[in-house]
C-alpha cells in the first residue's frame, strides 16, 4: 500500500453519546462496551481498521464529564490526553444537545489543540429533522469544523460518511499495524470488558458506577475449553448482595451474558466463575485504582 492514508483518530464527547457504539459500527466488530448509562468506557481503546484506502487507528476515550471521584479525574484526562496525538477529532453530540459547560470545555480544548475537528451529530434516529438542524447550526458557532454529519450509529444511519471523510482529511502514511489487527486490548481485558458490561445493563442507580471486573485466570485446557475466572470489585457489603442477587440469580445472570460473549470472541467454549469482592469506595483510593487497572501506563 504505497500511497494509502494513514493516522490516529480520537473519539471524543460527552457521556453516553454514542462515542463507543459508532467506533464498533466503523470497524464492523464489538471491542469497546456499550451501555445506556454515562460513564461506560473507562479508559482509552485502541482500534485498527484498514481497508484499501488506508489504515485508521481509533482512540475511543471516556465521556467528558465534571470529575466526583479520583476514577473520574482519571477517565477525563485519560481522554484529553488523547487529543494532541490525533490527526482528526471525531467530536460526537446528542442530536438534541444544548450547549452548555461542558460543550464549552470540549471546544476549548478541541480549539487549542488546533486539530482538523468532524463533528458528528448521532442518534438521528431519536428526534425530528428540524431539531437535529437547530443542533447543528448551534454547534456550528462554536468551532470551525471541516465536516458536520449527521449519523446514527445504532441503526447503521449514513455512518460510512464518517469513514469518508476521515480517510479525506488523513494524511498519506504508512502501516502502523497488519493488516488483520483490530485491537491492541490483551483478550483478559476484554473479557473483564464484557462482564462488566452485563453487570451494567442489569444493575441500576448507583451499583454499576462503582463495579470493577479484574480477570485472574483465563487459559485454555487441552480439550480446547477455555477456563475463565474473573473478580468482580464493588464499593459496599449492600452493593456486594445486589451483584449476587437472590439465590445468587443476579451473578448468574450476568455469568451466562458474558460468558455467550467470550466465546465469541475465542470461537470456542468456556467455563466462566465470577466471585464478587469489596474493596471499599475504591473509586477515590488511589492504591486500589492502580490494582484495577486505572492508572497511567495501563492501556
Ligand atoms: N437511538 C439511538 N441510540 C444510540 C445510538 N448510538 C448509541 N446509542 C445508545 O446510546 C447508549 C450509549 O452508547 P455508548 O456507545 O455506550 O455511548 P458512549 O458515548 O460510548 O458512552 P460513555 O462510554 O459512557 O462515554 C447506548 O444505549 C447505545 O445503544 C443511535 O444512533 N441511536
Ligand atoms: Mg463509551
Amino acid at each position: 500500500m504505497d500511497k494509502g492514508k494513514s493516522g490516529f483518530v480520537t473519539i471524543v464527547g460527552r457521556p453516553n453519546v454514542g462515542k463507543s457504539t459508532l467506533m464498533n459500527h466503523l470497524i464492523r466488530q464489538k471491542i469497546a462496551i456499550t451501555a445506556n448509562k454515562p460513564q461506560t468506557t473507562r479508559d482509552r481503546i485502541r482500534t485498527v481498521y484498514t481497508d484499501e484506502r488506508g489504515q485508521v487507528i481509533f482512540l475511543d476515550t471516556p465521556g467528558i464529564h465534571k470529575a466526583k471521584t479520583r476514577l473520574g479525574e482519571y477517565m477525563v484526562e485519560t481522554a484529553v490526553k488523547t487529543v494532541p496525538d490525533a490527526d482528526v477529532v471525531l467530536w460526537i453530540v446528542e442530536p438534541a444537545a444544548k450547549i452548555g459547560r461542558g460543550e464549552e470545555e470540549i471546544a476549548k480544548l478541541l480549539g487549542k489543540a488546533k486539530k482538523p475537528v468532524v463533528l458528528v451529530i448521532n442518534k438521528i434516529d431519536t428526534v425530528p429533522k428540524e431539531e437535529v438542524q437547530k443542533t447543528a447550526a448551534a454547534f456550528e458557532g462554536m468551532l470551525p469544523f471541516e465536516r458536520v454529519l449527521y449519523v446514527s450509529a445504532l441503526r447503521s444511519v449514513r455512518t460510512e460518511d464518517v469513514m469518508d471523510a476521515i480517510f479525506e482529511l488523513l494524511p498519506y502514511g504508512p502501516m502502523y499495524y497488519d493488516e488483520d489487527t483490530v485491537t491492541d486490548q490483551p483478550m483478559q481485558k476484554i473479557a473483564a470488558e464484557m462482564i462488566r458490561e452485563k453487570a451494567l445493563r442489569a444493575l441500576s442507580e448507583e451499583v454499576p458506577h462503582g463495579i470493577a471486573v479484574v480477570t485472574d485466570k483465563m487459559q485454555q485446557r487441552k480439550d480446547g475449553l477455555w477456563e475463565i475466572e474473573a473478580s468482580i470489585y464493588c464499593e459496599k457489603e449492600s452493593h456486594k448482595g445486589i451483584i449476587i442477587g437472590k439465590g445468587g440469580q443476579m451473578l448468574k445472570k450476568i455469568g451466562s451474558e458474558a460468558r455467550a460473549d467470550i466465546e465469541k470472541m475465542v470461537e470456542g467454549h468456556a467455563s466462566l466463575r465470577l466471585f464478587v469482592k469489596v474493596r471499599k469506595d475504591w473509586r477515590d483510593n488511589t492504591l486500589y485504582l492502580k490494582n484495577l487497572g486505572y492508572s497511567d501506563g495501563n492501556e
